[in-house]
């Protein structure tokens, strides 16, 4: 049936004389479905898939100018081994994927023979097809290790999430809603789906009320309601006396926490027993008591409402329970799952792309990495925890490392424990587009092809089910490769190449897509399939032990944990000689570290800062537009300052992107900004590993040289 749309998809196609493909942008996690017009090979325009439930149709700054990765001189075109030992400043030889793959299929032999599959480890942030290392590694090869995006990201917000309603990743109905708040969470800056960012906003609109709890005044306080400018690390005291204020003032749900909550009572004693009141809170959060019972009452007042968090709450020691208290004011107003909620989202039905039979699997003989390091409740590696694993043989020694789209030189805290990890290793693989300040300390560098190179049938992030595709649009870079035929070429030097037998990628399509009510030519033609959005999931039982919201947690008990959330200090808190806090947030004009050999957004945004207030900068000597250097007890940087009036005195604010010599070989990103991860030490959550990268104190003072007049832009 062809829509309005459709046809001005073959409109467009027609006038600029372009082949269209259907496609998903992943410059960032949030995959925005995309139409991309091709012309003698290049691509000529591309936009949003405006019939998608995602984005309907927009895309960011980001993802417009996501195309420059196409064409970028400095993508990796070949595969690469190492000439020189680890630990050294790498070099490198052209070798042909023949060569490559049978250096790594010999080491993983090799390490197998010597320390068991389990010392091999493989790890990435975005996973493009990373299921297929998956399927080799895992189920033939034998090692149970196999972690993804969280190690870096999110951990303790999704132990919170997992832990408490059985659900990893919530989405967020912001249109629905009359109440939000958001701790620490910049979905106006760090864009998540762009479908968000628009609900948000429309529902701003319709007028809901929207609470941004942060120390910075970010782009998102900067469009709400109201900002509470709280303390680093304080956000799990502020939820729990909002909670208190709730429960003592039984404004809780009654009959929501009586059918579908396990350890409602206990709770209430528990923050009677521990005094979580405002008055107590107060000094800790910075936020005033009255407010914080103001706040609490409207919270619980105003429905529907939504208590949500992302990385800002799990920067600290303290986070998980940071994490599981904000998401409780959800639990206790009976807000989970309805129109305006946090949405336990259904998945999508996708198959496996290859069929390995039981008895082919390897059973793995030894627990994961996170389990024996004791963190059976994180959901992925605790990647800060890797290197004592590498480096001391705790818990168990590994001696292989695959890392896939991901930079954890650059992403980890504390890099100079990282870089001494990888001079540790018998085998280094980094599979990756750039050759990134990772991909230099590896042993074995293999190109691999973009988005726009390559398919890639994944789970979608709107709040309903959803499957987005992407599919080959231009010639691939060089001799780069999709991860489907790096594995299947590896595997069959491993002698298991029968269980990747496609030919073709949309071979392991057809199965990918076997259960979806979509055929594989269909969602080629359509970019995407969606399914219904549901809501009132929770009286159909979670996926907890209890089949409840475990308010009382069994999982934290079992584990070794306080059973309901505790307040805790943070580990690092300043003092006379490093008087400033390190936190982070992110650029609105770039996704991490992906995007800074990209011209159009460097024009942009060429370099990050340091936020400091007024005050602190009056104190330090700083100006706005001077040059700074923030120093730690470990290391120090040099960055560009702005001074600003809205972020809590007392910290500092280095907005994560560029530095060092990033993007070892990038032209365009090379010495542009600052680099903030060797500042910190090697700090953790106690309850998931998740690294902490905002537990660090520094000291500001004004470098030598002053600010060049580039234009100041966010
Ligand atoms: N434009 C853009 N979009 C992105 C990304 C990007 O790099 N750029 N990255 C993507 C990724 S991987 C992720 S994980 C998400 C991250 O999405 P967010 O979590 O929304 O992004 P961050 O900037 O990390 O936000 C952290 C916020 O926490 C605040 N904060 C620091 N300490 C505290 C505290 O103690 N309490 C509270 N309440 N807040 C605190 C910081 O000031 C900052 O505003 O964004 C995604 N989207
Ligand atoms: N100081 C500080 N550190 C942080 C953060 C912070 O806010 N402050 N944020 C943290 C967060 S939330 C996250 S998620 C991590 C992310 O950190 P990382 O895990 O390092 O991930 P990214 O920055 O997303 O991407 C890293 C690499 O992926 C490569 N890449 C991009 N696309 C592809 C592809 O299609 N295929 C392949 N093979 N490679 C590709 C890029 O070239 C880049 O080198 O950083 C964390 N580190
Ligand atoms: S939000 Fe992410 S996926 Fe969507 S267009 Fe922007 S960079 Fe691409
Ligand atoms: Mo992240």
């Amino acid at each position: 049936m062809a829509t309005a749309e459709t046809d001005l998809a073959a409109e467009l196609a027609r006038i600029k004389q372009a082949r269209v493909v259907k496609s998903f942008c992943y410059t960032c996690p949030w995959q925005c479905p995309t139409e991309v017009y091709v012309r003698d090979g290049r691509i000529v325009y591309h936009k949003g898939n405006a019939r998608a439930p995602n984005n309907i149709g927009s895309r960011c700054a980001k993802g417009m100018a996501s195309w420059w990765v196409t064409e970028d001189p400095d993508r990796l075109k070949y595969p690469m081994l190492r000439t020189n030992p680890k630990g050294e400043p790498g070099r490198f030889r052209r070798a042909s994927w023949d060569e490559a793959l049978d250096f790594i299929a010999g080491k993983l032999a090799g390490i197998k023979e010597q320390w068991g599959p389990e010392a091999v480890a493989f790890t990435c942030h975005h996973d493009p097809n990373t299921v297929f290392y998956w399927h080799l590694l895992r189920d033939l090869y034998g090692s149970p290790n196999m972690y993804t995006h969280t190690s870096g990201c999110e951990q303790d917000r999704r132990s919170a999430c997992l832990t408490l309603f059985g659900h990893v990743f919530p989405m967020h109905d912001f249109i629905n809603s009359r109440y939000v708040i958001l701790w620490g969470m910049n979905n106006l800056g760090a864009n998540q789906g762009l479908w968000e960012s628009r609900e948000l906003i429309e529902a701003k609109k319709r007028g809901c009320k929207l609470v941004v709890v942060d120390p910075n005044f970010t782009e998102t306080a900067q469009k709400a309601d109201e900002w509470l400018p709280i303390r680093p690390g304080a956000d799990g005291a502020l939820a729990l006396a909002m909670c208190h204020v709730i429960i003592e003032g039984d404004l809780f749900d009654r009959d929501f926490v009586s059918r579908h909550c396990e350890g409602f009572d206990g709770f209430r004693e528990h923050l009677r027993e521990r005094g979580y009141t405002p008055e107590w809170a107060e000094p800790i959060t910075g936020i005033e008591a009255g407010r914080i019972r103001r706040i609490a009452r409207e919270f619980a007042t105003t429905k529907p409402a939504m208590s949500a968090i992302f990385k800002g709450s799990g920067y600290y020691t303290n986070g998980a329970d940071a994490g599981r208290a904000c998401y409780l004011l959800d639990a206790i107003c009976g807000e989970v799952d309805k129109p305006g909620n946090l949405v336990l989202k259904d998945w999508a039905p996708l198959g496996a792309p290859v069929e390995i039979p039981e008895d082919a699997k390897a059973a793995p003989s030894k627990d994961p990495l996170h389990v024996a390091m004791g963190y059976p409740l994180a959901p992925d590696l605790p990647n800060s925890r890797l290197p004592d694993a590498v480096i001391d043989g705790n818990p168990y020694p590994v001696k292989g490392l695959f890392v896939q789209s991901s930079n954890p030189v650059m992403s980890d805290p504390n890099r100079d424990r990282v870089k001494e990890m990888f001079a540790h290793l018998e085998l280094a693989v980094t599979c990756e587009l750039f050759m990134s300040e990772t991909a230099l300390e590896s042993d074995v560098v293999l190109p691999e092809t973009s988005f726009y190179e390559q398919a890639e049938i994944r789970q979608g992030m709107w709040k309903g089910p959803e499957v987005v595709l992407c599919q080959p649009a231009v010639e691939r870079v060089g001799e780069a490769k999709p991860a489907y035929e790096i594995v299947k070429a590896l595997a069959e030097k491993m002698g298991f190449g029968r269980y990747f037998p496609y030919e073709k990628w949309e071979d392991w399509g057809e199965l990918v897509m076997k259960d979806v009510p979509m055929s594989l030519d269909e969602l080629k033609e359509q970019g995407f399939w969606a399914g219904e959005m549901r809501y009132h999931r929770v009286p159909e039982g979670l996926p907890t032990p209890s089949g409840k919201i475990e308010i009382r947690s069994k999982q934290y008990e079992d584990a070794g944990f306080e059973p309901y959330p505790v307040w805790s200090e943070r580990s690092v808190k300043p003092d006379a000689d490093f008087p400033l806090q390190l936190t982070h947030s992110k650029l609105s004009m770039h996704c991490n570290i992906i995007t800074q050999n990209n011209p159009l957004l460097m024009e942009i945004c060429g370099e990050n800062w340091v936020e400091i207030n007024r005050a602190d900068a009056a104190k330090y000597g700083i100006e706005d537009g001077g040059y700074v250097i923030v120093e730690s007890p470990k290391d120090r940087i040099r960055i560009l300052a702005r001074v600003v009036e809205g972020l809590v005195p007392g910290c500092v604010s280095v907005r994560h992107g560029h530095g060092f010599g990033h993007w070892a070989m990038g032209s365009v990103a090379r010495g542009r900004g600052a680099h903030s991860n060797n500042l910190m030490e090697t700090h953790t959550s106690p309850v998931t590993g998740a690294n902490c990268y905002n537990e660090c104190k520094v000291r500001v003072y004004p470098a030598q040289v002053r600010a060049d007049s580039r234009p100041r832009r966010r």
